[in-house]
């Protein structure tokens, strides 16, 4: 199976590019999308780009992700610092995972300084715009390599 990554976008992401470009860049998420799948051919990888502004949906699909992909890169967006749901679809499907955020939350409101959802990621990448998910797919990538020779290793 090819390897294949999933990357999930919360809520209030499809208003990238119209508000608020001081803090969130001018790129819309289209525009992440492409950057994204760019950057993922150039590795090889198949990467399946979804947005959600509803917590039910962020979860059904972290959930789907056991079997079909690899690994998971999450921008939880505001679920970030309050869901315990997306968290425990996080641990309960047992895939890499990379956190991602375009702003640096900790220069922020004391309320987006903590994460959820860090306490299921390997890491997280915050406060280098869109060039963060470029980071996130190479950090997934090579997470992803190391559990396959694991898995190879156990097998032989
Ligand atoms: O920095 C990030 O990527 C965030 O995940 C973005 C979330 C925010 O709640 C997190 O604390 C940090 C907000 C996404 C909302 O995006 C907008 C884009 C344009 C206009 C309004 C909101």
């Amino acid at each position: 199976m090819r390897t294949s990554v999933l990357i999930v976008n919360g809520p209030n992401l499809n208003l990238l590019g119209t508000r608020q470009p001081e803090v969130y860049g001018r790129e819309t998420l289209a525009d992440i999308e492409r950057l994204c799948h760019d950057h993922a051919a150039t590795l090889g990888v198949a990467a399946d780009f979804r947005q959600s502004n509803t917590e039910g949906d962020l979860v059904t699909w972290i959930q789907e992700a056991r079997g079909r992909h690899h690994g998971i890169i999450i921008n939880a967006a505001a679920y970030t610092h309050t869901s315990v749901a997306i968290l425990d679809a996080l641990l309960a499907v047992e895939l890499p995972v990379v956190e991602v955020h375009l702003s640096n939350i900790h220069r922020r409101e004391a309320f987006r300084q903590h994460s959820y959802v860090s306490q299921a990621a390997h890491g997280m990448i915050c406060g280098f715009g869109s060039h963060g998910y470029v980071l996130a797919l190479d950090a997934l990538h090579r997470l992803i390599a190391a559990r396959l020779r694991t898995n190879d290793k156990e097998k032989r």
